[in-house]
C-alpha cells in the first residue's frame, strides 16, 4: 500500500500494479508484510483491467477490484499461517496470460492503531522468475449463485457440483468464504461413487488458504462437489447471495497445480448438483466446526 491512512474500521483499500515485464513471468513465492494490529486480511487478484488508475482506492463495495474478471491468487489472514507454493509450481502472469495487472485488497479491521495518523505500507513481495515452471498453479472456484436462507431455519445447505472433464489437477490448498451465517464449508472429489475430502473448514476462522488433503487429485470423469452449511437463526428475513455483509456467499476455492503442457489457470463451477448425488455426502460435511 502506498502509505495509506484508513479512515474508519472495516475499510477495504485496493492498489494495483502491472506485471513489470512484457514476457511471461511466474510467481513462485509470496512474502506477506502486514501489520498484525490493523490488517484483518489481504487478497491478491490477477486481471487485465483494474477498476481504478489511482495509487489506491476504496474497494469496499461489491467487487471493486477489476473491470474484467478477477482471479484470486493469494490470501493472507490474521492468525493463519501463510500458504507456500510447492516446488516447481508457479502462477503464470503477464500480458499473454490475461493477467497483466495485480490488485492487492487490504481489509483494515481495527483502525485505532491509526490514531497517530501513521501511513500504512502493508503488502506483499512477489518472488518471480521468467523461467518456465514445470507446473502451473491455478484456482478452481466452486460458488453458489442461488442459495436462499430462510429466517430462523436452523440448517440450509448450499450444494455445488460439476463434472470434471480436463487434464489432471493436483489440489494443494483450499479456501472457504461465506459471510456471518456460514458454519462449515467442505469440498470433495467424487470418483466411482466414492467421496474424498479435499478440504473442510469453518468460514468463521481466518479465510486464508489452508493445506488441502494431498492424496486427492482430480481427473477426467471425476466430479467436484462442495457444500456450505448455513443457519438462518437470528435473521428476520430471507438472506440471498450478494455482496454486502447482510447477504451471504458460498465459496470453496481449490488451489491446484497442473502440468504446464496443458495448464488451465482458472476454472469455476456454479451448478447446484443433484439432490440424489448429495444424499451420499459424508456426514462430516454437516458437522459445524467450533470456533
Ligand atoms: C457471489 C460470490 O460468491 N462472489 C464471491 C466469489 C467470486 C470471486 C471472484 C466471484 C467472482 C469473482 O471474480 I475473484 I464473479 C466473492 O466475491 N468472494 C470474495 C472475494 O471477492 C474474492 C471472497 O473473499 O472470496
Ligand atoms: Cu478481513
Ligand atoms: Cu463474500
Amino acid at each position: 500500500m502506498p502509505g495509506v491512512v484508513p479512515t474508519g474500521s472495516d475499510t477495504y483499500l485496493c492498489t494495483a500494479f502491472s506485471v513489470p515485464t512484457s514476457q511471461d513471468a511466474y510467481i513462485v513465492d509470496f512474502i506477506p508484510h502486514a501489520s498484525m494490529d490493523t490488517v484483518h486480511h489481504m487478497l491478491l487478484f490477477g486481471c487485465q483491467t483494474p477498476v481504478s488508475t489511482s495509487s489506491y482506492w476504496d474497494c469496499g463495495s461489491v467487487q471493486g477490484t477489476c473491470e474484467d474478471e478477477a482471479s484470486i491468487m493469494y490470501a493472507w489472514a490474521r492468525n493463519a499461517p501463510p500458504t507456500k507454493l510447492p516446488k516447481d509450481v508457479g502462477f503464470k502472469v503477464g500480458r499473454n496470460s490475461g493477467m497483466s495487472h495485480f490488485v492487492l485488497q487490504i481489509h483494515y479491521g481495527d483502525v485505532s492503531a491509526f490514531r497517530d495518523h501513521h501511513r500504512d505500507c502493508s503488502g506483499l513481495t512477489l518472488r518471480m522468475t521468467s523461467k518456465p515452471q514445470p507446473f502451473i498453479a491455478g484456482i478452481y472456484l466452486l460458488m453458489s449463485v442461488d442459495t436462499v436462507i430462510l429466517p430462523g431455519k436452523i440448517v440450509t445447505n448450499a450444494d455445488i457440483a460439476c463434472d470434471y472433464s480436463s487434464y489432471p489437477i493436483y489440489p494443494f490448498a483450499f479456501r472457504t468464504h461465506t459471510h456471518h451465517l456460514g458454519k462449515v464449508v467442505s469440498g470433495y472429489r467424487i470418483r466411482d461413487g466414492k467421496w474424498s475430502l479435499i478440504g473442510r473448514q469453518s468460514p468463521q476462522l481466518p479465510q486464508a488458504f489452508y493445506p488441502a488433503n494431498k492424496d486427492v487429485n482430480v481427473k477426467y470423469g471425476d466430479t467436484i462437489a462442495g457444500r456450505c452449511v448455513f443457519t438462518g437463526e437470528g435473521r428476520t428475513s430471507k438472506t440471498y447471495i450478494g455482496g454486502t455483509s447482510d447477504d451471504e456467499m458460498c465459496n470453496f476455492y481449490i488451489m491446484y497445480y497442473m502440468d504446464r503442457k496443458h495448464a488451465i489457470p482458472y476454472m469455476n463451477c456454479m451448478e447446484s448438483g443433484s439432490k440424489q448425488l448429495f444424499q451420499l455426502i459424508p456426514a462430516e460435511a454437516n458437522i459445524p466446526i467450533a470456533v
